[in-house]
Formats: C-alpha cells, structure tokens, sequence
C-alpha cells in the first residue's frame, strides 16, 4: 500500500519559523507512522518561489528573485535536516520540472475550453496573493489574516470557470459515498467550506499580466499563471506529472495534503477544481490544522515575536522539540502557546514520566544485575496492558491526525509503568525476592520497548537510544515493522536475558 503525504510549499520571502516547523513535522510523524506500518511512502515538501510577494521582497533586498529563492529555499531544506524530517522530496517551483507540469495542466485547462479572457477589477492582498471580495474583508476594510488593506488592482486576465464545478465539488465533499469522496478534515472546517461553497462559487483569475515573475502562460508569454495555481501543482509535478506515468500512478491520488486553516480553501475548492477539469485523480483527505499565536499574539517579524526551529532545537534538542511542537495544542483547532507551556510540558511528559521510567529502571538493573538482562519468565499481564493501552488509542489517533492525543496514550501508557514500579516497590524486592525483581526488571524493559517503537515517529532517535539502552536487538525500525503487522512479542522479548545495558545518562535534563 501506499501513503502519499503533502505539506504546503512555504513561501521564500520569509525564514521557516514554528508554524511552518508544526506542520511540517507532523507530515513527517505521518510518513514514519505509515513507514513503519510497512506503507510505501512519499513525503513532499518544498518551497514556493513565484509572484509579486516573492518579487517584491527581493527588490527590498535589492537581489534578484532567483538569487533570494535559491538563499531561502535552502534555508528551509537547512531546517528540515535540523528537525531530522524524513522527506522524499523537495520541490521548488522554479524548478525545470514543475515548469512543464504547469505549462502542461493549463493548456489542458485551455484546450478544453475552462480559461477564457476577462477585465477584472479587484482588491489584491500581497500577503495572501489572492483577490478579495468586499464582503470577506474584515471591518476596516482589511485582509482578515494580515491586517492590511489590499490593493485596488485592474487587469485584463485568464479565468478559470470555477463556477462550473460547484455542484461536482459539493457532491464529492459532503457525499462519503462518492468514489471520489473527498473528507475534509476536522469537521468543523468542512462545514465552513460546504457553506461557502453553497453560497456560489465565481471564477478565478488564473493569470497575471502585470507580475513577471512566474511561469508564462503557453498560450499567451505576455501573462504568467497566477501564482496560487503554479504552486498547487507542486502536488502533481513531485510525482511525476506530465512525464514518468509509472510514478504518477502508484502515488496518485494525494492520501493527506496537510496544511492550516488560511490555505484551507485553495486546497479543498480551487486545487480539486483543477484536477476535475484535467480529469486527474482528486486528493483523498485535506487537513488543516489549527493557527497557533504566541503569548496571545499573531506571530510576525515586525513584532519580534517569531519562534525558530533554531531556538526550539537550542532550548530542548531535535526530538523534544519535535514531540513538543505537534503535542501541546491540540491537533485541529487554534491555540495559543507560550515558551513556558512548552517547558511544562517537556519536563511534565519527557524530563519527568518517560525519563525517569529509562533512568530509574537502568539504574535498578546496575545496582542489581551488574546491567545485564536478568534471566526470568515475563510478566506478561504489564505487557499486555501497556499494549491494550496503546493499542486502543494510539494507532486510531495516529491514523486520524490527532497526533496530541497519540502522545497522550504513550504518557499514559508509560505513567502506567512507572506506576506499576511503585506497586511493585523493586527497591524492597532487592532485599527479599531477587526472583521476582528479576521479572520486574525484565518486564519493564519489554515494556519500554514497545513505548519506544510507538515513540519513535515523534523522537527518532530518542527512540533509537532507548532501543540500545535497554538492549533490545535488532533494528527498531525492522522490529516495529513486524511488530506493528503481527502485533506479536517475541518469545523472548525484544531485550533478551544476557544482553548488557547501556548507562543511559540524562535523556531529558530538567530545564528550570
Ligand atoms: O501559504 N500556525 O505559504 P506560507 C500554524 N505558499 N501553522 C502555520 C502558522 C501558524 N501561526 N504559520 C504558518 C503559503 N503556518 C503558500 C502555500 S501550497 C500549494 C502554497 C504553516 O509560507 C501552515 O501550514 O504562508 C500554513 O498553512 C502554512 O505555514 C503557510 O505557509
């Protein structure tokens, strides 16, 4: 089977930042969850480089566009290697083969008679290179998302009939039945777009004639295609569009185009439109996630309010700082964090539940068993709960994009050990029933391995380290595989009896 998972393409004018980090590691937690689940993957990710934003933030910097994408776009890959993202690609759209996709979708487009000429008056939001309609202004007249005031642009353009496809759009969104059914993910959203949808839908401009920097039109190069349109395509020209047919087919249709709530209807209106019009296959789920502010604010550079990934890798390493971008709000709606709701949060659920479970039970196996595995028969009943605790939830949630609530059942499953250690008070059994401790110490070690294959899409190599630490054999990677197939045990454990431990150090030191 395969998985194929999209993030946006992220706009060069600015540098990456958390939001951009928050989506594109969950794509990523995505991509290893299914990977894991023997799923062949293709993970995309990319930059956008075309349009007046682009244009104009390199004449601010008095470079050319080209040179300011080509800085930009690296800077974005730079952090994406920083965050240990795993993706198949990376797209930019000025890219030769994203060229041909574009030029080839909109002939087709044309060749069918969906484009057609008209002046167009209207006001154009830079930020969100789109068109207005008044009433969707907010009330100073200003773009509801950059809180600026558009511009009254008039032009002679391509449209594209988008009002055409109103009823096909609104059959296969809210019909599950329909072969194409396309489910908009969370609800509450799809319902913002079915109502929108029912209102009407106007068609839209597909070309500019006054921005140079884009992809000419194939049938008219006094025009370049509107930017929105050249950079839903990335989706198809990743996979191979118009040329490598063998590709295109097993990735296609997208399974998850990933994004938040301000893209939201370009995704699930204009880009299906495309597809249905070029007859190709329309993507399976759009989810968008919530918009996250900072301390209550939106977060922009002119506030100085912008979280890196940089800061985040600096204050909480790679893994931790991944776990705790997708899991302290919750997967879906808007929220709000702050730096010291993610410091709770790292020394609540990693410095305190899952680091002491690693430290307490590595140091008992030292003191105990010279850090080597115990011989003893497994307690299965902790197993079995830790795997009927994960189990019931994980594998759901993970599947469904509640990636908070994913992480909620690995907490809860490892308060479970931990709590069970309590019960069992191995520091009493030390001096009374050396047997018994050793199944102790052997069962929690199972126990945490399986943790550590649930935890390894979130922290890959936190996972990887506990998986040595507690000295299970193998690769985690290729043992999860079996494991998540089969959802057996192995007959002797993960970490089997004999093997030698590995003093673990401070996985999470606590940060005051
Ligand atoms: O819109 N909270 O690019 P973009 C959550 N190029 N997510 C956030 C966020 C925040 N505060 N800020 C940014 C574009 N994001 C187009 C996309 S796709 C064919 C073209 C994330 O650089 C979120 O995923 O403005 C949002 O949808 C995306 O960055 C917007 O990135």
């Amino acid at each position: 089977m395969k998985f194929y998972i999209t993030t946006p393409i992220y706009y060069v004018n600015d540098i990456p930042h958390i939001g951009h980090s928050y989506t594109t590691i969950a794509a990523d937690i995505m991509a290893r969850w299914k990977r894991l689940n023997n799923f062949d993957v293709y993970f995309l990710t990319g930059t956008d480089e075309h349009g007046a934003k682009i244009a104009e933030a390199a004449k601010a910097k008095d470079k050319k566009p080209q040179e300011l994408c080509d800085e930009m776009s690296t800077k974005f890959r730079e952090a994406w290697k920083l965050l240990n993202i795993s993706n198949d690609d990376f797209i930019r759209t000025t890219e030769q083969r994203h060229f041909i996709a574009v030029e080839n979708i909109v002939q087709t487009l044309f060749d069918k008679g969906l484009i057609f000429k008209k002046k167009y008056e209207g006001m154009y939001c830079i930020g969100c290179e789109r068109f207005f309609a008044k009433k969707d202004l907010d009330e100073n007249g200003c773009c509801p998302f950059h809180k600026t005031k558009p511009i009254l642009q008039s032009e002679e353009n391509y449209f594209f009939k988008l009002s055409s496809f109103q009823d096909a759009l609104l059959e296969r969104i809210t019909d599950v039945n329909h072969k194409e059914y396309i489910d908009i993910q969370p609800e509450e959203r799809r319902n913002e777009i079915v109502g929108k949808l029912k209102l009407g839908l106007e068609d839209v401009s597909f070309s500019r004639s006054a921005i140079e920097w884009g992809i000419p039109l194939p049938f008219d190069k006094s025009q370049t295609v509107y930017v929105w349109v050249d950079a839903l395509i990335n989706y198809i020209t990743a996979v191979g569009y118009p040329s490598d047919e063998p590709k295109f087919k097993k990735y296609c249709p997208t399974d998850v185009h990933l994004m938040a709530k301000d893209i939201l209807w370009f995704h699930s209106v204009i880009w299906p439109a495309i597809l249905m019009g070029a007859q190709l296959p329309l993507p399976k789920t759009i989810y968008s996630h919530g918009f996250f502010t900072l301390n209550g604010n939106k977060m922009s550079k002119s506030l100085g309010n912008v979280i890196s990934p940089q800061e985040l890798v600096e204050n909480y390493g790679v893994d931790a700082a991944r776990y705790l971008a997708v899991t302290l709000i919750p997967f879906g709606p808007d929220g709000d964090i702050s730096w010291q709701g993610l410091t709770l949060k790292y020394n609540t659920d990693l410095a305190n539940n899952l680091g002491n479970l690693i430290s307490r039970t590595l140091k008992m196996t030292e003191k105990n068993f010279n850090l080597k595995i115990p011989q003893a028969v497994l307690n299965l009943e902790l197993v079995k709960n830790v795997e009927k605790n994960l189990k019931e939830t994980f594998a759901y949630n993970m599947d469904n994009l509640q990636l908070h609530k994913a992480a909620e059942s690995l907490q809860d499953a490892i308060t479970l050990v931990n709590v069970q250690i309590e019960t069992d008070a191995p520091w009493k059994l030390a001096k009374t029933d050396k047997n018994k401790l050793a199944i102790c110490i052997y069962s929690y070690l199972q126990a945490i391995d399986i943790i550590a294959m649930h935890l390894f899409s979130f922290m890959p190599s936190i996972a990887e380290k506990i998986w040595q630490i507690t000295g299970a054999s193998g690769n985690i990677t290729d043992v999860a595989k079996k494991y998540f197939t089969n959802g057996m045990l192995p007959k002797d454990g993960f970490s089997v009896s004999g093997a030698d431990l590995q003093i673990p150090g401070i996985l999470f030191p606590r940060i005051f």
